[in-house]
Formats: C-alpha cells, sequence, structure tokens
C-alpha cells in the first residue's frame, strides 16, 4: 500500500465561519498524519501558481480572488492512500452534489465556497507540498497509535 502526500487548504470562507476545527478534526480523525501545518494569508502569485491548471477557464480570476481574499489554514497530511481519502473525505467539487458526510456535503452549498481544497493525484500532491511548504516546515514524527492505523 502506498505511502503518499496531499496538500489541504481550509480555505477563508470556512476559516471565517469558525469551521478551521472541525475541518481539521475529521482529518485526523481519518488516521492521516499532519506532517506540517500554518496560518497564512496567501499572495495572488501563489494563488495563481496553485491554481495553473485553471488559468485558461472562465473562473480563475474569481478562484485567486477567494483564496486570496482572506487568510488560509494550509496542511500537509501523509498515509496510506491519503490523496483518494482526503478527496472522499472532502467530498465532490459541487458542494450542492456533495455526498452527506462529506465535508463540502455537510458545511456548503456553492462551488465557489467550496471550503477545502485537496490535491487530486500522488503527483499533484508532492509537488503541492513542495510549493506551499519549504522541507524545513516539514515535519517526520512517528505516532503512538501507528500501529492501530498501519497494518
Ligand atoms: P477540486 O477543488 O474539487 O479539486 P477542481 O480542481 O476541478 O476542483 O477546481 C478547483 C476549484 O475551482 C474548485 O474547488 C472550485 C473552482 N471551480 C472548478 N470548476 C468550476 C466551475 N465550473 N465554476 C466555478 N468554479 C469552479
Ligand atoms: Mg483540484
Amino acid at each position: 500500500m502506498e505511502r503518499e502526500r496531499t496538500l489541504i487548504i481550509v480555505k477563508p470562507d470556512a476559516v471565517q465561519r469558525g469551521l478551521t476545527g472541525e475541518i481539521i478534526k475529521r482529518f485526523e480523525q481519518r488516521g492521516l498524519r499532519i506532517i506540517g501545518m500554518k496560518f497564512m494569508q496567501v499572495s495572488r502569485e501563489l494563488a495563481e501558481k496553485h491554481y495553473d491548471v485553471h488559468r485558461e477557464r472562465p473562473f480563475f480570476k474569481a478562484l485567486v480572488d477567494y483564496i486570496t481574499s482572506s487568510p488560509v489554514v494550509v496542511m500537509a497530511l501523509d498515509g496510506t492512500n491519503a490523496v483518494q481519502a482526503a478527496r472522499n473525505t472532502i467530498g465532490a467539487t459541487r458542494p450542492s452534489e456533495s455526498a452527506a458526510g462529506t465535508i463540502r456535503g455537510d458545511f456548503g452549498l456553492e462551488i465557489g465556497r467550496n471550503l477545502v481544497h485537496g490535491s487530486d493525484s500522488p503527483e499533484n500532491g508532492q509537488k503541492e507540498v513542495a510549493l506551499w511548504f519549504d522541507e524545513s516546515e516539514l515535519v517526520d514524527w512517528g505516532r503512538v497509535v501507528d500501529p492501530w492505523l498501519y497494518e
């Protein structure tokens, strides 16, 4: 089984609504391991790099405005199949279509206020963690519960 890294962003709407703890809790209780975390105001430069694949889409400017509108909490997580596991916890891109029990399905209604970002492939997980975190900001550590999460 693959150990992967994924980048999670608790977006401005979630931070403003006081949902930061609730969202972190869901990844933590799933067993994903936090290896980096910070509270920050995102620059337009970083936002545009992060969303570079969407540069030509009509919603690109709104997306950059949204992610830079207020501070975010960024996390690097690792774990077995971390990318897919985190995306399942987050829910479908459109909150109106996200399953109940997912973060977007429990707290969101609109695609432009969908609360949280998660990397979409193991390659992008590695790339996005490297874009948002300096290697010195990542901590490799062990948890006493690891044998109860990993066979
Ligand atoms: P996800 O965030 O689920 O990985 P994505 O990578 O396809 O979704 O798109 C990034 C963000 O861009 C998404 O969270 C919300 C916004 N977005 C995507 N498609 C959109 C659309 N058709 N209209 C408006 N915003 C959109
Ligand atoms: Mg995406």
